[in-house]
């Protein structure tokens, strides 16, 4: 029996992991360490809260007392790391809180695993898993081959250079100290509990509102898309078989512009509230609910500076080693996260609406 600490499990990729894990590995405890910044909802967690061998704790991976306690009170044998700021286009205007919770805040948890875990200096039980993205290798060119472990890094963002240093100090802490470590370099992700900020979710919420969809520059930037319980599949695979000290790139091998992301979700959103008189009425200023088209709402605007034209990620090294694949091909992913968006009404309107903020702050403080 395994008792996990996972970092972040408040937002999107956490709380999906944590969900996952719980219902995969019935004899496994799961603690949550979060600070619960805008991007963390505890409603996210709410099915697991009735679990017994579920923990929810509030507090900042950068408070290294309270991360020592949690390590020695719990056990704690595996950290999967998630914590961390996450948005680009934040980190564009304000990169300081990216390079406290991303760098300090791995460092700090770094440091006190190292203290658990090695205590007379030599290998411990403990495994330290850092989830890292595919975006610190840069850009490709349109015929470039994909990003692999080998590539590079070349990060363009604060966000990313943040993410690529946070790599570099878990490596560091493998070679130098012998902490056993794993690595996974992830593409872009969507799912249920992504926060309406990112391309998904925001083009979603966006659409039914009737409100422009913002297509950055001329939206032929290149993501490579996972559905987010595949990549949980993805982690999962590299915390039971990885080998320690070594990176893995998990990718959905499904690479689509931007334009063709928001085309697709328009149609998708075009058939079902043409068909479903019940959508049309909670809906209404969504042009499919009057027998138009999503797609008219797309709107051009202002490139994101610095913006990464195309991410790919070559998976050959978690398949041929560890056997991982993802389930979800990117049609079958849409539809479920479109159909969980929409048997969630709740969850998306009190971000948007401001009433869970305030539910947070009164609760836990701002
Ligand atoms: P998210 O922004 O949805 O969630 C981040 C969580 O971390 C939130 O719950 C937040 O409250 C918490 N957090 C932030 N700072 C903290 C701190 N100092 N102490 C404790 N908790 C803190 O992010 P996400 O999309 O779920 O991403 C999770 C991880 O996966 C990140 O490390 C990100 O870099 C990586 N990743 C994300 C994607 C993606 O497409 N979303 C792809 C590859 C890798
Ligand atoms: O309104 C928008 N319009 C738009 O054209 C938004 C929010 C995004 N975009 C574009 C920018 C990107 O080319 O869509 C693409 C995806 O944007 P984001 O959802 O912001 O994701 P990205 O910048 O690619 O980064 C994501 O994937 C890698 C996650 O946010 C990171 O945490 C992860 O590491």
């Amino acid at each position: 029996m395994a008792s996990l600490l996972v970092t972040g499990g408040a937002g999107f990729i956490g709380s999906n992991f944590v969900h996952y894990w719980l219902r995969s590995h019935p004899g496994d405890s799961v603690t949550v360490l979060d600070s619960l910044t805008y991007a963390g909802n505890l409603a996210s967690l709410e099915p697991a809260r009735a679990e017994q061998r579920f923990r929810f704790i509030h507090g900042d991976i950068l408070d290294r007392e309270c991360v020592d306690r949690i390590l020695s009170d719990h056990s704690i044998d595996t950290i999967v790391h998630l914590a961390a700021e996450s948005h680009v286009d934040r980190s564009i205007h304000g990169p300081g809180a990216f390079i406290q919770a991303n760098l300090v805040g791995t460092y700090t948890l770094l440091e006190a695993a190292r203290t658990c875990w090695l205590k007379d200096g030599s290998p411990g039980n403990g495994r330290f898993h850092h989830v890292s993205t595919d975006e610190v290798y840069g850009s490709l060119g349109p015929e470039d081959p994909a990003f692999d472990e080998d590539t590079s890094y070349a990060p363009n963002s604060p966000y990313s250079a943040s993410k690529a240093g946070s790599d570099h100090l878990v490596r560091a802490y493998h070679h130098t100290y012998g902490l056993e470590v794993t690595t996974s370099n992830c593409s872009n992700n969507y799912g249920p509990y992504q926060f309406p900020e990112k391309l998904i979710p925001l083009m979603l919420v966006n659409a039914l509102h009737g409100r422009a969809l913002p297509i950055y520059g001329d939206g032929m930037n290149v993501r490579d898309w996972l559905f987010v319980e595949d990549h949980c599949r993805g982690i999962e695979a590299v915390l039971l078989h990885g080998r320690s000290g070594r990176t893995y790139c998990i990718g959905g091998n499904t690479e689509r512009t931007n334009m063709e992301i928001v085309r697709q979700l328009c149609l998708h959103l075009d058939e079902r509230l043409g068909s479903e008189p019940s959508l049309q009425e909670r809906f209404p200023d969504c042009p499919a609910s009057s027998g138009s088209t999503c797609g008219e709402l797309v709107s051009f605007v202002k490139d994101r500076p610095g913006h990464d034209r195309r991410y790919a990620i070559d998976a050959t090294r978690i398949e041929g080693e560890l056997g991982f694949r993802p389930v979800e091909s990117f049609e079958s992913g849409l539809a479920l996260t479109i159909d969980w968006y929409l048997r969630n009404e709740s969850w998306w309107r009190g971000i948007m609406d401001g009433s869970y903020r305030q539910w947070i702050d009164t609760n836990y403080g701002s």
